[in-house]
This record gives structure tokens, C-alpha cells and sequence, in this order.
């Protein structure tokens, strides 16, 4: 389509010209010989001045030469099946595309780069010369207590758990940082909801009124706290209400505080908390890792309430004051505890199961009755086949299918 073959890695002009030869568009050429490719294999770029019906233009140029559109994540996914990033790292591909702040971006980064990857990958080494010295012990049942002196293999397999335990922690990190962290506003009805989530978007999203029952739908605002992005709902108040609408909307406000990483019981400063605000909020089930922040609102009107079930923010959604107290508290019940964020990589749910599950192992080889090795053994290759699934040294077929089907298409 471009003539002849340029050479590698360096960028050619050339004319994309349609099946008449009349020039479609006028770009560069480069080519990737393979194994020297994102891939790979060998790889031609073609690159266009952009546009939609250029590129589609030149897209179908390519097909009808024989070419076919590649399928969500088939880029990545051969690069990671020819060995050229591992499965946590291709993962960071797509969190970097889909990073939405600064901090969430340069955590990708450092995943794409190695620093996660490269962490797993020493503790699994540490965990097959110790399973080494271990399993070398099992024919000879008699020489146990001595093989695990000898080696110092308890001390090691405690130094290996509390790597994990570091790990683990900074995952935890890059996964708040990747998927955020939802917070429901509930309170009752009038107290400042919408107000304050207004204030927190740092613009009108959500209707305010001194009519109680004004929000009736959740009204959601997203926004970056120290790079990590906060998912926040709007409720309808909770009150005793026969409006069918209303009932709806109470609904959904339950259905939010159920699931939301937390939740901000709204209160008023002046009046403090009261048995109303008390039974509104022993009208929803909270969910059992959620944390509860108690918000004082209208603290512009005095702060002399009481009552409130522990310290609460105080705080105006009028005149601002006390919002820097509240983000603080948000961070710290979000879990957040990397405000430098530096050496914080990118890190999925799945990875943070992983490594609880492979520090799960760990400790049970720790506690092993009478130091066991074959118990010890078979801890051990739990851990290891844990810590695989992040790196894509073992995963089934099925979890690279739904890895990459999220990708965008031809990443
Ligand atoms: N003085 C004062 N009034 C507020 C403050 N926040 C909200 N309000 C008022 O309280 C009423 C109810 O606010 P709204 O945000 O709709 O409450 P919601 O029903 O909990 O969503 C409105 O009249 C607001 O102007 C505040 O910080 N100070
Ligand atoms: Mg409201």
C-alpha cells in the first residue's frame, strides 16, 4: 500500500493511495521487524493525519488487501502471549489508557514499567529456593526440625510474609487509585446533601431547595482527592414519606449506602445529632467493610450540637469552611495512606485477592504443626501459583478472555 518496504524503525513518508491510485492520505510509514516489536512479530504502522473518514478510509484501503481489524486488546494480548510483557503489566496498559488523573497515570506507568512485576517476581524466587530446601527434606521425614534450622527456613518464610504483607498494602494503593472510591451522601431530608455535593464538585450538579424531598434520584459527581477519584452519590433524604417517588428514591439511597467504600452521615451543626438523624441511619444496612464519616453541616450557623455517635466534620456547604478537613477524612477512611503517592503502582481487585491469598499460605506454613515440610511444601506452591495468576504465569484462558475484551479496540 505505501510501495516498498522502509527500513526498520524509521520513519518514512509515504502516499496511502486508494484501489484507482488516487492518494487517500499522506503519512509516515514505520516498520517493526519482529522480535524488536510491541508484539513481537513483525509490525507495520501507518500513521495518518488523524480524522474519522481518513482513517476509516485507510482502514478499509488495508482490508481490502487483505488486513483485518484487530479485536479489543489483540495487541497486547499477543505481546503478552510472545513473552514481551506479563499479564499484570498488559494490564497496565489499559489502566493507562483509561487512567482519569495525573497520579492514577503515572501508577500505570510505573506498572507498565516493571516495579509490581518486578516485586512478584522476587518473592516467587525466594519462595522456589525455599520450597527447594524444602521439598529436598521430604523423603527423609527424620531430618525435618534439622532441614529447617539447618536452612533457617522459618525466619525466611517470615521474611517472605512480611514482603507480602508490604505488597499487599501498596496494592491496596493502586487499586483506589484505579478504581476509586465511592462515597454515598445520606442524612435527612434538608440537612445539606445536594449542598454538599455541589460544593464537593465545585459546581451545581444536584438541585437545592429548602423543600424537603427536592432529590428524589441519586445524583452522581466525580471528583480527584489527592489523584485518587472519588465516586459520589447524592441521595434522596430518608424520612417517613407516602410519595411513591419518594419511596423509589429512598430506595436507591439504601441500595447506594449498601455498597459505597463510604459513607457520609449528614448532620446539622447547629442542632447536632438527633434521634431523627439516629434512626435514619439505623434505617440502612451498611455494608460491613464500609466506613462512616459523621458531616456537621451548616457549621456557618454554630456548632453547638451534640449527640453525634463519634467526632463529626464540621463543616458549611455554604461558606466552605472546614471541605479541606472533610477530604482529609475521606482519604483516610478510603484506606489512603500514600499522600507522597511516590513508588504507589497501578493494582487491580484481582491482584489484592491474589496476594492475600498467597499471604494466607504463607501464614499457614508458619503455623504449621511441628514444622512439617511436606505442610510446608504444599504452602508454599499455593503461594507461588497466587502470585503466578498476577504475572499470567498461570491463568486460564477464560481470565485473559475477560482481561483483554476489556480493552479498547486494537490496543
Ligand atoms: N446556612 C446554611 N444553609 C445550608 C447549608 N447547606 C445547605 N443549606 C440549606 O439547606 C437547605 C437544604 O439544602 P439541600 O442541599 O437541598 O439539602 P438536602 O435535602 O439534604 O439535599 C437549602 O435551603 C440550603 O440552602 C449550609 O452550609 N449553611
Ligand atoms: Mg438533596
Amino acid at each position: 500500500m505505501a510501495g516498498a518496504v522502509p527500513p526498520p524503525r524509521r520513519a518514512v513518508r509515504a502516499v496511502f493511495p486508494d484501489e484507482n491510485g488516487e492518494p487517500i492520505d499522506d503519512g509516515l510509514v514505520l516498520w517493526f521487524p519482529g522480535p524488536a516489536s510491541y508484539t513481537g512479530e513483525d509490525l507495520l504502522e501507518l500513521h495518518g493525519h488523524g480524522g474519522v473518514t481518513v482513517l476509516s478510509l485507510v482502514l478499509r484501503r488495508c482490508v481490502a488487501l487483505g488486513a483485518r481489524l484487530a479485536e479489543p486488546g489483540e495487541f497486547t494480548r499477543r505481546a503478552f502471549l510472545n513473552g514481551k510483557l506479563d499479564l499484570a503489566q498488559a494490564e497496565a496498559v489499559a489502566d493507562l489508557i483509561d487512567a482519569s488523573t495525573q497520579a492514577g497515570a503515572r501508577a500505570a506507568m510505573r506498572s507498565l514499567e516493571g516495579t509490581f512485576s518486578n516485586q512478584i517476581n522476587s518473592l516467587n524466587e525466594e519462595m522456589t529456593t525455599l520450597r527447594a530446601l524444602v521439598e529436598a527434606a521430604i523423603d527423609f521425614p527424620e531430618e525435618d526440625i534439622d532441614v529447617l534450622s539447618r536452612y533457617d527456613v522459618v525466619s525466611r518464610v517470615s521474611s517472605l510474609r512480611t514482603n507480602l504483607m508490604e505488597l499487599s498494602r501498596l496494592a491496596g494503593q493502586g487499586r483506589l487509585l484505579r478504581e476509586g472510591v465511592t462515597v454515598a451522601l445520606v442524612g435527612r431530608p434538608n440537612v445539606g446533601k445536594s449542598s454538599l455535593l455541589n460544593r464537593l464538585a465545585g459546581e451545581a450538579v444536584a438541585i437545592v431547595t429548602d423543600v424537603p424531598g427536592t432529590t428524589r434520584d441519586t445524583i452522581r459527581a466525580s471528583v480527584a482527592l489527592e489523584g485518587v477519584p472519588f465516586h459520589f452519590i447524592d441521595t434522596a433524604g430518608l424520612r417517613e414519606s407516602a410519595d411513591p417517588v419518594e419511596q423509589i428514591g429512598m430506595e436507591r439511597t439504601r441500595a447506594a449506602a449498601g455498597t459505597a467504600d463510604v459513607v457520609v452521615a449528614v448532620g446539622e451543626s447547629p442542632a447536632g445529632w438527633s434521634s431523627d438523624d439516629q434512626r435514619m441511619l439505623e434505617s440502612i444496612t451498611i455494608g460491613e467493610t464500609t466506613r462512616v464519616v459523621f458531616a456537621a453541616n451548616k457549621a456557618d450557623l454554630g456548632l453547638g450540637g451534640v449527640g453525634w455517635p463519634s467526632p463529626p466534620v464540621h463543616l458549611s456547604a455554604h461558606s466552605g469552611i472546614g471541605f479541606d478537613v472533610l477530604h482529609a477524612a475521606l482519604l483516610d477512611a478510603a484506606g489512603w495512606t500514600d499522600l507522597a503517592e511516590e513508588g504507589v503502582f497501578m493494582a487491580r481487585a484481582r491482584h489484592v485477592a491474589a496476594l492475600q491469598s498467597a499471604l494466607y499460605s504463607v501464614e499457614r506454613a508458619l503455623t504449621t504443626e511441628g514444622g512439617q515440610v511436606d505442610l510446608i511444601a504444599e504452602e508454599l506452591r499455593h503461594a507461588q501459583r497466587a502470585l503466578g495468576t498476577i504475572t499470567g504465569a498461570f491463568s486460564a484462558d477464560d481470565l485473559l478472555g475477560v482481561i483483554f475484551s476489556r480493552f479498547c479496540l486494537g490496543k
